[in-house]
């Protein structure tokens, strides 16, 4: 996600790293290459303009010659300047009486049918009893799509085939009532492009259900076009959000900056996948220091806090420094880590590795692979022999590499590697209390 702005920033302010104090014109070039990045991006050419005229002046009038931290300010002042022109995150709007209503709206395959029920997921974690209204009668299996997927998420589901997108409408609105649902999620028919008849479609749809909110879905990659038909829909339907998918792909971020600055209306969500927890809510800080290439690590921790309950971190890490880890623990471990996601994805988040490591050396390593792999191996050990690793004989470990399909070597690399954690570890907690007693069984 916005890698290539990441990097060439990143590039400039390495450079400006390099020189100690700023002068007048490093600033100017620095401000080039950020603007020759910001095209790049794909981010409209009027708004990469005006972005930089503005940085232009802030950095000015902070006299940012004289700061002994020129480099450190300059960040900072492009990144507010992009917080800013990013916007606010703003919380949903449930309304008043329930069901709140959520319209989608968007063109075909820009991933409306899945950004709904990723919204169904995140409603119901937050407690909303949510139902998806199949309204796209257009395209053959788009009701089954939305089908397969309200099972999927576990949410309640309505459609009616019988009548017009209207009809199913007005009956998921009623069902939705009589059910007692808080969010109603409508999914509408995309076209290849902008049309007359789906505007019509939609604003009769829209004004059946009376929407609380109403999303524009925009694929990320879509570059400057998506300005053009943000802008369409936004003129003719008062959008009050929009959600950007295909966030994990090869897209140019630029789209992002360029679509909220020119229509204003608030990025709501980013879709990062095709699974239903793969939907982040959008944080301009957060993209701004990512394009800056200061790294997501807030959403690194939010993620890592998410995935790892206290008291599984708590248990394991006892277990670790008293040097008492088991294959149990490696599992337990390997597991919470599984939780956050595509690691691509998490490295992806750490400040400074998409300068250090590009997209497809990510896909080289295969972390993924060789985790299922390490599962694998664990699994097909006995209860004792992952509690025990020391009864771990040559036979036993021969059937183990059958059982799960590696090769020997492939587990006798496992276990050296456990011992070798064990070691560490107790080195580890050694050292710790030397210095001072903090460390092992401070929690106790
Ligand atoms: N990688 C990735 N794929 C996505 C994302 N969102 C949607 N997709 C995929 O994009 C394709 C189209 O998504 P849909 O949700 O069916 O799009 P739609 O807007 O409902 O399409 P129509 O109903 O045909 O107009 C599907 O293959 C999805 O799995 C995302 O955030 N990341
Ligand atoms: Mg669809």
């Amino acid at each position: 996600m916005l890698d290539n702005l990441t990097r060439r920033l990143g590039g400039v302010f390495a450079g400006l790293r390099k020189q100690g104090r700023l002068k007048d014109e490093d600033v100017k070039a620095a401000l080039r290459e950020v603007r020759v990045a910001l095209l790049e991006a794909d981010v409209n050419f009027k708004v990469a303009k005006q972005f930089i005229k503005e940085v232009e002046e802030k950095a000015v009038g902070e006299e940012l010659f004289e700061s002994l931290n020129a480099e450190q300010t300059l960040i900072k002042i492009v990144r507010d300047q992009l917080v800013e022109l990013l916007g606010e995150d703003v919380d949903m709007n449930y309304g008043g009486r329930p069901p709140a209503v959520i319209l989608l709206a968007g063109l075909q395959g820009a991933g409306k049918t899945t950004a709904a029920s990723k919204l169904a997921y995140w409603l119901k974690k937050k407690g909303k009893k949510v139902m998806l209204a199949a309204c796209d009668l257009q395209r053959p299996g788009a009701v089954k799509q939305l089908q397969v997927l309200s099972e999927k998420v576990g949410c309640e589901f309505f459609s009616d085939e019988t009548g017009s997108p209207v009809k199913a409408a007005q009956g998921a609105l009623e069902r939705a009532r009589h059910l007692f649902m808080d969010v109603l999620i409508v999914d509408t028919a995309g076209r290849l492009s902008i049309d007359e008849a789906l505007m019509e479609e939609l604003a009769q749809v829209r004004d059946s259900v009376q929407p609380h909110e109403t999303f524009l879905v925009l694929d990320a990659a879509t570059g400057q076009e998506a300005v053009n038909v943000a802008e369409a829909f936004h003129s003719r339907f008062s959008l009050t959000g929009l959600i950007f998918t295909k966030m994990d792909g090869d897209t140019r971020g630029g789209a992002i900056l360029s679509v909220r600055s020119v229509t204003g209306v608030p990025v709501r969500f980013l879709g990062t996948g095709e699974l239903p927890e793969a939907m982040d809510s959008f944080n301009a800080r957060r993209v701004a220091e990512r394009i800056i290439g200061m790294g997501d690590v807030m959403g690194l921790i939010e993620k890592a806090e998410e995935a790892a309950s206290f008291e599984d971190a708590l248990g394991l890490q006892e277990k670790m420094s008293s040097g008492r880890m088991d294959f149990n623990d490696m599992l337990a471990q390997m597991r919470m880590v599984r939780r956050m996601g595509p690691l691509k994805n998490i490295m992806k988040m750490l400040p400074g590795f998409s300068q250090m490591v590009s997209e497809e050396d990510l896909d080289q390593v295969d972390a993924e692979g060789k985790m299922k792999q390490v599962e694998a191996i664990v699994l097909s050990m006995t209860p004792a022999e992952r509690t025990n690793p020391d009864i771990l004989n040559g036979s036993r470990r021969r059937r183990i590499a059958r059982g799960s399909g590696t090769r020997p070597e492939d587990v006798n690399q496992l276990v050296d590697q456990l011992f070798e954690m064990r070691k560490q570890m107790r080195q580890l907690s050694k050292l710790q209390k030397r210095m001072g007693g903090r460390g092992r069984g401070r929690r106790r």
